[in-house]
């Protein structure tokens, strides 16, 4: 049994795909969604791939799962799959036309990522977008919503826990919300630091995890959903190797910042503009999958 710790350790390795040229089709609610521009569309993922290396360092390998022309939604690899160290839940996602989309991810992991030990596959009834999942360490917080259900919230809480038993986990339901997944209103910078949206959404999550949880976090709070969604590395310590942030909402950015310099000073911050990503409801998270 390999024992979790907290802090969590460095990440070393990431999965990505690239975007299938049907992008522009990808399931959205967002009202820009008809107005995907590819080519820029191309140039945020090849920028946010450079700065996940840039986070890993120098020597770690990025895992580039080659796209999937039938699956306008294929870059959003973290709703395939969620792992935790050594365990693998593929995951069966909530929208019928994503649900494709696995078999390649499935592929990849198998062949790229030896850390795994234990897989498993999630199926109907069961749905869950990996969207909907946020690990902080001691925590797996999981958010019902219209992607994922209960049966995939408890399928991925049993096969987690078989493996890792001290794991405490937190179900969430969000389905009520117009926000899409979970992780749209809450993320980690560290295992003791949440960045939450301070809407409505973000306090429903906030209200439903027990108050003997919400004493392990302390938590920053930014007005734009949007910039809720951070890609935090955690350093192995108790502090930050580094973490990528949305440019485009500056009150939040600023917010982030300065919390972050006053907590974990000197730690690399890099916003990117992820505009294209958000017109198709993604965000920075969903993007990559990344291995400790
Ligand atoms: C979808 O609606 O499924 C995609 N267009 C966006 C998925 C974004 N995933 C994520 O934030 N985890």
């Amino acid at each position: 049994m390999t024992i979790l710790s907290t802090p969590r350790p460095r990440f070393t390795r990431a999965l990505v795909r690239q975007l299938a040229p049907s992008f522009a089709a990808a399931v959205s609610k967002h009202p820009g969604s008809a107005t995907i521009d590819m080519a820029l569309a191309h140039q945020q993922h090849d920028a946010y791939e450079q700065a996940v290396q840039q986070m890993l360092g120098q020597g770690t390998k990025i895992v580039q799962v080659p796209t999937d022309q039938a699956h306008p939604d294929c870059c959003f690899v973290e709703d395939t799959c969620v792992t935790i160290r050594n365990v693998a839940v593929f995951t069966h996602p909530g929208h019928v036309s994503r649900q494709g989309e696995v078999v390649g991810i499935k592929k990849a992991i198998t062949a790229h990522v030896p850390e795994i030990e234990h897989v498993y596959s999630m199926e109907a009834p069961a749905t869950m977008d990996g969207g909907d999942v946020l690990f902080t360490g001691a925590h797996l917080f999981i958010g019902l919503s219209d992607r994922t259900n209960r049966a995939g919230a408890d399928f991925l809480a049993a096969m987690m826990t078989k493996h890792h038993p001290t794991l405490a986990v937190v179900i969430a339901d969000l389905a009520s919300q117009p926000t899409l997944h979970f992780k749209c209103v809450m993320t980690f910078l560290t295992h003791n630091v949440l960045v939450i949206s301070d809407d409505e959404p973000g306090h429903l999550a906030w209200n439903q995890i027990p108050e003997p949880v919400r004493a392990a976090y302390h938590v920053i709070w930014v007005p734009d959903q949007v910039a809720s969604n951070v890609l935090s590395f955690p350093d192995g310590k108790d502090g930050l190797a580094g973490v990528i942030v949305q440019e485009g909402f500056p009150a939040s950015e600023e917010i982030l910042k300065s919390e972050i310099e006053a907590r974990f000073p000197g730690t690399k911050i890099v916003p990117l503009q992820m505009s294209e990503f958000i017109k198709a409801d993604g965000a920075l998270t969903c993007c990559s999958l990344l291995f400790a």
